[in-house]
């Protein structure tokens, strides 16, 4: 495939020229500010570079003529009446100003908005972003998109991708200490004991580019039937140890064993997230731990966005610092999960995708999440250079 690069003082030039060099093949995928010209850094102005390819793809027909809108624009300035005040004649401007920014996102002859708009509407909601998400994101498009520009639909795709990309935000797990306790939390049956495991495995081989540590796992679940005996069993096969604390003493005096291990990993119960008050005893029984500690919340990427949002609530009481998100293998609609991170300010830290321990983790990345995105259409070597590889296992 064939790659172009154009430089302009302004967006409308930069088109202009990609347009005249390379005709309607030309699509665009990536805009950005920069600086132009100048001398020894000085005297340099601001423009805009535009990155795309050479499509295969017949042109499209743009859908509605500019004439068309100019006529529409013209009946509208013709009903405005010459007999008014100044008051009434800014209240007039005003509603024009609306009528008319109204009129040229919506096709002639129904109540539906342009049909970019609507395109990417639907493409968001397919992808169960929240209603608040999808809301931003077509007044972002109203706001950045000159008319003209809504027709390259795949352009608009592409920016639209990349705004989902910027808002997913990422832990940055180098900012712990490299000793310190790992506590993972969440609901039932979410893949806690399973994730600790493969997190323990992830730092004690030192493997995803993480440095090796000396790690040991604590397990607080002592109460289901069978738990012990899960975590027991994949410490054996990592040689990694494990303890099971029985009390709040126990825990203390296990942390205080460990204060020279570099990551203690701490698995805890699943706890409902309407059951507040168990939430809370966890909560203090791991305050005994002692050493450095953090929380995160592991959260399947299966649930839905209304239960994403109770869950993240009820945990709050944790202070928990990032999210880890399991069973992405098993859902291809991340929209949820992505717009309540960004709507809660809360960081993606892992990613689980299997139930195969130690193998099915990676870190968080964004390139990641948006490769499952589903209906638009996304360039994986571009996603790449914008966002980062989206890890070992994609
Ligand atoms: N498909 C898939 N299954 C997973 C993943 N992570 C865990 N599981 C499975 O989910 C089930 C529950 O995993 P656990 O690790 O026991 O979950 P938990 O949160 O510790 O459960 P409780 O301790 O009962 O609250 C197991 O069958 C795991 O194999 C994942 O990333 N993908
Ligand atoms: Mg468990």
């Amino acid at each position: 495939m064939e790659y172009f690069v154009e430089q302009a003082p302004t967006h409308r030039d930069a088109m202009e020229k990609v347009r005249a060099k390379y005709g309607d093949q030309a699509k665009v995928m990536h805009q950005r500010t920069i600086r132009m010209g100048g001398f020894l850094g000085l005297f340099s102005r601001e423009g805009v570079e535009l990155t795309g390819y050479l499509s295969n793809e017949p042109a499209r027909k743009p859908k509605r003529p500019v004439t068309e809108v100019e006529e529409e624009k013209r009946k509208i300035l013709g009903s405005v009446k010459s007999d008014r005040t100044l008051e009434t004649l800014v209240e007039e401007v005003q509603g024009l100003k609306n009528q008319l920014s109204e009129s040229v996102f919506r096709p002639p002859g129904n109540e539906r908005e342009h049909e970019t708009i609507e395109h990417v509407r639907e493409l968001l909601e397919r992808n169960e972003f929240t209603p608040g998400y999808v809301r931003n994101m077509v007044a972002r498009i109203k706001r950045e998109f000159a008319l003209d520009e809504l027709d390259d639909v795949e352009m608009v795709e592409q920016r639209v991708v990349e705004w989902i990309g910027e808002s997913i935000p990422l832990y940055d797990y180098e900012q712990e200490k490299r000793r310190h306790t790992f506590v993972l939390v969440g609901p039932t049956g979410v893949g806690k004991t399973t994730t600790i495991a493969k997190l323990a495995a992830m730092w004690g081989l030192g493997s995803r580019g993480l440095e090796t540590h000396d790690v040991r796992i604590i397990t607080i679940d002592n109460y289901r039937i069978g738990a012990r005996q899960q975590i027991e069993t994949y410490g054996e096969i990592m040689g990694i140890p494990v303890h099971c604390a029985e009390s709040y003493a126990d825990l203390e005096k296990q942390s205080a064993l460990y204060r020279d291990v570099d990551l203690v990993f701490i698995d805890t119960i699943g706890k409902s997230p309407k059951d507040s008050r168990k939430i809370g005893e966890m909560r203090e029984q791991l305050e005994a731990c002692g050493r450095d500690t953090s929380v995160h919340l592991a959260l399947s990427a299966t649930t839905k966005a209304s239960d994403i949002e109770t869950i993240m609530q009820q945990f709050e009481p944790f202070g928990y610092r990032s999210v880890v998100a399991t069973k992405l293998d098993e859902t291809s609609c991340v929209g949820s999960l992505i717009s309540l991170l960004y709507e809660r300010s809360r960081p993606l830290s892992f990613i689980t995708d299997g139930q195969q321990v130690p193998v099915d983790i990676d870190k968080a990345s964004a390139t990641r999440l948006l490769l499952k995105l589903d209906g638009f259409r996304i360039q994986r070597e571009w996603l790449e250079s914008r966002f980062g590889a989206a890890g070992t296992r994609a």
